[in-house]
């Protein structure tokens, strides 16, 4: 994660210079962007507020949906290969082990995820504390998403985990529960990372509640068919994989719907750099990078970032009628 803190250094191999910055329209052609632009204007969302939005082709094509059940493919749904289990277990952001993405592996390896309850409450009208076995009786389904960090390189991952709908629908929301908030465990003595006072600890995340009830939303609890390992927020995380990956917390122990937008550990960090809603946009940049592209980890050239992370058809009516660039 890059960030203001002056400790942390900005890897530069991850950060595209302004001047590989594509223009607006070349990148559209570039990427195939017209037909998602089109379709996002078809369903009242802004993309961008930048002159010549509107002289994008409008052809309309759209990408199959996510498979429920997609145990044994090789690949996402818009034929990205998966990456190996070997590169989605040592490349990894969990800065309660280290800022060192390849020293979080050997870090968090004697890391007991069981036992281990989650809290969920607040705002519904039956709160529960669930094991992690309640949690596991949920519909477990196997879904293939890319992962896109704010950093700009991604991943395609095989998870296994339910829809958090499933749980939200057992909880049963208050109808003035317009949000949910997500709280890693804080225990410093097992996440030695926790004891950097210059982070405001417990790492925690949030969405709206809409956007926590849509279908891709998912806590995981494994990957590529095995319990998760524990580089990947063992035993239990978000994945939201429209979003940037910071949203995806971690090693959750505490899960509130509230009334109130809530706080977040990297909007309290940077609320310029990581907004609230943190969606993948090509089209907006970070303050201190571009956003129009990405390392796929394992390959050797930069590809495209696409509107939502590519789930733009199943996703971009939560922000019919947003500026995407003001509500970044
Ligand atoms: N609790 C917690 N959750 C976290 C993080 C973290 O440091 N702590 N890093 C985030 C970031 S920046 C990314 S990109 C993803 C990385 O997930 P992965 O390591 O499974 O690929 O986890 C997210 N969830
Ligand atoms: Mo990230």
């Amino acid at each position: 994660m890059e960030q203001k803190l002056k400790h942390v250094a900005v890897p530069s191999s991850e950060i595209t210079s302004h001047s590989a910055y594509l223009s607006r329209r070349g990148f559209l052609k570039a990427a195939g962007i017209a037909s998602a632009a089109a379709f996002l204007a078809a369903c009242g969302v802004n993309v961008t507020s930048t002159p010549g939005a509107g002289s994008a082709t409008p052809t309309v094509t759209q990408s199959p949906p996510v498979p429920d059940n997609a145990q044994g493919l090789a690949a996402d749904e818009l034929g990205s290969p998966l990456n190996t289990l070997a590169e989605i277990t040592n490349y990894n952001n969990y800065y309660e082990f280290s800022t060192d993405k390849q020293a979080v592996n050997p870090l968090s390896r004697d890391f007991k995820a069981s036992p281990w309850s989650v809290d969920v409450g607040g705002m519904v009208q039956n709160p529960k504390t669930y094991g992690l076995e309640d949690l596991l009786k949920f519909e477990q389904k196997e879904r293939i998403y890319r992962l896109r960090c704010v950093e700009a390189w991604s991943m395609v991952i095989p998870w296994t985990g339910f829809q958090l709908s499933d749980l939200l629908n057992e909880v049963q929301p208050m109808t003035s529960a317009k949000y949910v908030h997500f709280v890693t465990l804080m225990d410093p003595s097992r996440m030695p990372g926790e004891k950097d006072p210059l982070y405001p600890w417990p790492y925690s995340e949030g969405l709206r509640l809409d956007e926590a009830m849509q279908r891709l939303t998912i806590i995981a609890t494994g990957l590529y068919g095995e319990p998760l390992p524990n580089p990947d927020g063992a035993p239990l995380r978000l994945v939201v994989p429209w979003k940037y990956g910071f949203k995806s917390i971690k090693a959750i122990v505490k899960i509130e719907l509230t009334d109130q937008r809530p706080q977040t550990m990297w909007n309290t960090i940077s609320p310029m750099e990581y907004g609230f809603y943190s969606n993948v946009n090509p089209y907006v940049p970070h303050p201190r990078w571009s956003q129009a592209s990405e390392r796929r980890i394992g390959e050797l050239s930069r590809r495209p970032t696409l509107l939502f992370n590519g789930y733009a058809d199943e996703v971009a009516s939560l922000y019919a009628g947003m500026d995407l660039r003001d509500n970044y």
